[in-house]
């Protein structure tokens, strides 16, 4: 058995004027809480430092980079690595990266035990538009504010299992688990602010989103023999509704834990990653069953090529 106690630290709305510190504070709160109920490993959501910036249509640069974060750990997210250091709890979290070459990314970083950063990831899958769509009843302008991550899928190997994450967006397409199964993944962490409501389809409703979102976790660990931790941003943010649907799958694509409310809620699960060997070796053993040969579309085409 190779368990891994993780808690899936599920948070409730930020407000566009909530101070860093609070929202760190709100951190704290739920490590603790894991730490208590004996996780080694507390994963939050995308962008989990601040509001879902990217719903707001921005011109000046200087309000837009005052979103992201120079330096990680840097002065606002400190007290966080030096709690999870003392915890001995590693820990995962989404934000917004500003280099120092000046380029912007939609982030998650992975710590070890000892709160020394161990993994990164930047989000592939930007969702949305870069200018401003009057069609929309709200906007989504991930593309403007960050370029698509330039990591790819990585994987590390960390308190014994083989990790890697994806953000958000990122969870809704099968390549993404595949590559990281490709890397014998064993656990995929991932954060997401996902909207209640489609801004292009009014009539589409909570439930169909949970869904789809559920749908698409439950099928990639599935189908990867992985373990699936997809960890929401939840409430009314900014008046803008969020989903939340925390779960913790496994690695046969059934939700062993889920959020109850969609406010700041721990999500504890004992997750053995031996759980994922069967699965690996029998229908899912990559290097018995699988076609390349059959697969060129996959990476040499985007968009759809119709029959004549
Ligand atoms: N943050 C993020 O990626 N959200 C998207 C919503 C896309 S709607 C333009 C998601 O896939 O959940």
């Amino acid at each position: 058995m190779r368990e891994i106690v993780i808690g899936a630290a599920q948070m409730g709305a930020i407000q566009r004027d909530e101070p860093r510190a609070q929202v760190v504070d709100r951190m704290l709160a739920l490590l603790e809480d894991a730490a208590g109920q004996g996780a080694t490993l507390v994963v939050f959501p995308e962008l989990s430092l601040t509001t879902f910036f990217p719903r707001w249509w921005m011109e000046d640069q200087a309000e837009v980079d005052s979103w992201f974060e120079r330096e990680v750990p840097g002065e606002a997210t400190r007290p966080l690595f030096d709690r999870a250091r003392a915890l001995h709890v590693a820990i995962s979290f989404g934000y917004a990266e500003l280099t120092p070459e000046g380029r912007h990314f939609n982030t998650q970083i992975l710590t070890d035990r000892e709160a020394n950063v161990v993994g990164k990831y930047r989000k592939v899958h930007l969702p949305g538009h870069d200018e401003y769509d009057q069609e929309r009843a709200f906007q989504h302008l991930e593309k403007r504010y960050f370029e698509p991550g330039d990591l790819g899928f990585p994987v590390w190997r960390s308190q014994g299992a083989i990790m890697g994450m994806c953000i958000c967006n990122d969870r809704r397409w099968p390549e993404v688990y595949r590559v990281m199964g490709l890397q014998g993944v064993e656990l995929v962490m991932l954060g997401y602010n996902t909207p209640s409501v489609n801004s292009q389809m009014k009539a589409e409703d909570e439930t169909k989103r949970l869904y789809h979102s559920e749908l698409v976790m439950t099928a990639g660990a599935y189908q990867n023999a992985t373990w699936v931790v997809g960890v929401a941003k939840g409430g009314i943010e900014d008046g803008h509704p969020l989903m939340a649907g925390t779960i913790i799958v496994d690695p046969n694509g059934f939700v062993v834990a889920r959020a109850r409310t969609d406010g700041d809620e721990m999500v504890v699960h004992a997750c053995d990653m031996d759980a994922c060997d069967f699965g690996k070796k029998t229908i899912f053993d990559f290097a018995r069953h699988r076609r390349v040969e059959h697969y060129k579309r996959i990476t040499e085409q985007t968009g759809v090529i119709l029959p004549e």
